[in-house]
């Protein structure tokens, strides 16, 4: 793992080398809704030219309370930024892996770690592991902000 800071600008690259079980959570046909997405809920950016930013706090489509798109498909060793508008960073909008309750929900090895810094706009994460890994604003959850990368 390794940060690097910029004065208005800090990336997180997040890599992880472990061995990761996939635990099943949905399927890829029908089955319920996961974190607020349901299976034919995802979008699709694991094309090279695809963007995979996740909008919050107004940024990119998403309204204050939510994320956009909060359902995406990513390949294998791609990564995801999550990105605020405004005056939203990970102050207003705490990042956590996991689910409502369950921090360790989805498969193993969630790459996503909890981003509570205030001055931070942007986290970039990186998904090495096939997997299902789920995420919420801590502070929002409840109110469904919440999302999954779904790693292929
Ligand atoms: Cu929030």
């Amino acid at each position: 793992m390794g940060i690097r800071a910029r004065p208005d600008l800090v990336r997180l690259a997040v890599v992880v080398s472990l061995a990761a079980a996939t635990s099943s959570c949905g399927t890829d046909d029908g089955g319920p809704s996961f974190n607020g997405c349901a299976p034919s809920q995802f979008i699709d950016r694991s094309a090279a030219s695809a963007s995979r930013t996740v909008g919050f706090g107004g940024a990119s489509g998403s309204t204050l309370f939510s994320y956009s798109p909060a359902c995406i498909t990513i390949a294998a060793g791609q990564s995801v930024t999550f990105s605020g508008g405004g005056s939203s960073g990970f102050g207003a909008h705490p990042l956590a892996p996991g689910a409502l309750g369950a921090p360790t929900a989805g498969s193993a090895g969630n790459p996503i770690q909890r981003t509570t810094d205030g001055n931070l706009r942007e986290a970039t994460v990186v998904f090495n592991v096939a997997g299902t890994f789920p995420y919420i604003c801590e502070t929002h959850a409840a109110a469904g902000m919440a999302g999954v990368v779904r790693v292929q």
